[in-house]
């Protein structure tokens, strides 16, 4: 795992040297360098590498990915958003450049992502690069990140169309789950999959995303900044819909044990140290 994480920072750096003008590119780099788990760009690259394929193919899309990530979350601490002073351990994007710069910052990697596959990924045939990018639109618009966030900021206003736990779910189905989805499904696709492989991965993806978040809330209640390096109890103290608001810190944890369960079960056939790896880290730090 390490070996990849520091093959994902190495080609971040490369592939987004500091350019005119200096201000938007110190911008995008600042919080894109800053020490993340890299666990989407690593799925990536593994499923690619589970399917046979070379993972060197897929780092274009890997560090694509990564960026989109990142955008998220500049654009998440935005005082219009969740207000979040720190991120991965240090002062926000909009805390060190300034708000218009820190907008202008994950605009400017949102586009640069698409830009960078199309670009780079000269080792993939054009319909793998066309469907890839075609997954990077639509997971990141209104049919998914968006609309993730849309429902979450409209449920902490008190509006609930559907019911609470129905609502949760879509939240994160579509802010957390689907960057997972992403990312197997860019590697599956570079690997040469077949859509049966790509939606099993699909699946996997779904199952993971969800659990990540509920560790992601119960890390909230039981963790320190220390150790997550952002603000502890803001969804607690704002009243937030939560697994752990919603359902109790215990059963949250079952629901967790649950979806990490079948994540196991699916990834068994693929023989993957690094997915296990993942799973086994989610898995012991809620459990002890
Ligand atoms: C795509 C234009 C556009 C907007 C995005 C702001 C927004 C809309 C969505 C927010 C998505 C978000 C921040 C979801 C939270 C997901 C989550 C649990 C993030 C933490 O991921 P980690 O723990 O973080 O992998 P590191 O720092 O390790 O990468």
């Amino acid at each position: 795992m390490k070996e990849l994480i520091n093959l994902v920072n190495e080609h971040l750096d490369k592939y987004l040297p500091i350019n005119y003008p200096e201000d938007i590119f110190k911008a995008m780099k600042y919080t894109l360098m800053l020490p993340g788990k890299r666990l989407r760009p690593v799925m990536c690259l593994e499923t690619a590498r589970i399917l046979g394929a070379d993972i060197k193919k897929l780092l274009p899309a890997a560090c694509a990915l990564e960026m989109l990530h990142v955008q998220s979350l500049i654009h998440d601490d935005l005082p219009c958003m969740d207000n979040d002073d720190f991120r991965r351990g240090k002062p926000s994007n909009h805390k060190v450049f300034g708000e218009a710069n820190a907008v202008l910052a994950g605009d400017a990697l949102l586009t640069f992502a698409p830009q960078l596959i199309i670009e780079k990924s000269t080792e993939l045939t054009e319909t793998q690069v066309l469907r890839i990018v075609h997954e990077y639109t639509k997971f990141a618009g209104a049919y998914g990140l968006i609309a993730g966030q849309v429902v979450d900021i409209e449920s902490e206003g008190g509006k609930l169309v559907k019911s609470a736990e129905e609502t949760l779910d879509f939240i994160h189905l579509n802010k957390t789950a689907v960057l997972f989805r992403l990312a197997v499904r860019m590697g599956a696709i570079g690997a040469g999959a077949d859509d049966k492989t790509i939606e099993k991965f699909d699946n996997f993806a779904k199952k993971f995303g969800l659990a990540f978040q509920i560790y992601d809330d119960i890390m909230d209640e039981i963790s320190s900044f220390e150790e997550l390096g952002k603000t502890i109890g803001k969804d607690k103290n704002s009243g937030k819909l939560t697994y752990v608001s919603l359902y109790g810190l215990d059963s949250a944890k079952e629901k967790f044990d649950c979806l990490i369960n079948e994540c196991y079960d699916i990834i068994e056939e693929y023989n993957s140290p690094i997915f296990k790896e993942i799973l086994d880290k989610l898995k012991s730090r809620i459990d002890n």
